[in-house]
């Protein structure tokens, strides 16, 4: 283990990250507090979210929606984004169609991005590909679970062309049989 940087800002930064880095990987407060604690060696605190120091702005949750059933289009101002999931409902461990359309949004580059709200599910991120403009469409999957209710974040990850991000998060509960 390297000796913590002396840096002020570095250390600041640190933080910053590590913060972030709770929120994106709902690690607990404990855990959280003893790597603080330690400041290990920021090579230590790799994996994760690689654009956790990107400047981010996250949209509500859509909850209300069920991707299950519909497309489900979340809104801020003029800004709006539908996103698709297809089949319906949707199954767990099966090739996903994945559309998205953007409006007012000024992307570069869109990813998904799926993770598991009451258990860590693993990396599951992908890149969509703009077939028309502001349309984005690419395949994904939900990991097999062995608990019964999987509660998950599917965020759209809207890159912009000024290096900041927008977040958009929905909501998808599925139920293994
Ligand atoms: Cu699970």
């Amino acid at each position: 283990m390297q000796a913590p940087g002396t840096n002020r800002d570095a250390d600041f930064q640190a933080r910053a990250k590590l913060h972030k880095r709770q929120y994106d990987c709902s690690m607990n407060r404990r855990t959280f507090l003893t790597i603080w604690a330690g400041l290990l060696s920021v090579a230590t605190l790799t994996g994760c979210d690689k654009t956790a120091s990107e400047n981010t702005t996250q949209w509500p949750l859509v909850k209300e929606c069920s991707l299950h059933q519909q497309a489900c289009t979340a809104q801020q101002g003029d800004a709006s984004a539908t996103l698709k999931i297809s089949p319906h409902p949707i199954p767990i461990a099966k090739p996903l169609g994945i559309e998205v359309a953007l409006n007012n949004l000024n992307a570069q580059k869109v990813e998904l991005d799926i993770s598991g709200l009451n258990m860590y599910m693993g990396y599951n991120r992908v890149t969509l590909m703009s077939t028309k403009p502001n349309y984005y469409v690419g395949t994904s999957m939900l990991a097999f679970c062995t608990s019964q209710k999987m509660q998950w974040q599917i965020t759209l990850m809207i890159h912009q062309p000024d290096g900041t991000q927008i977040q958009i998060p929905y909501y998808l509960e599925t139920i293994n049989r």
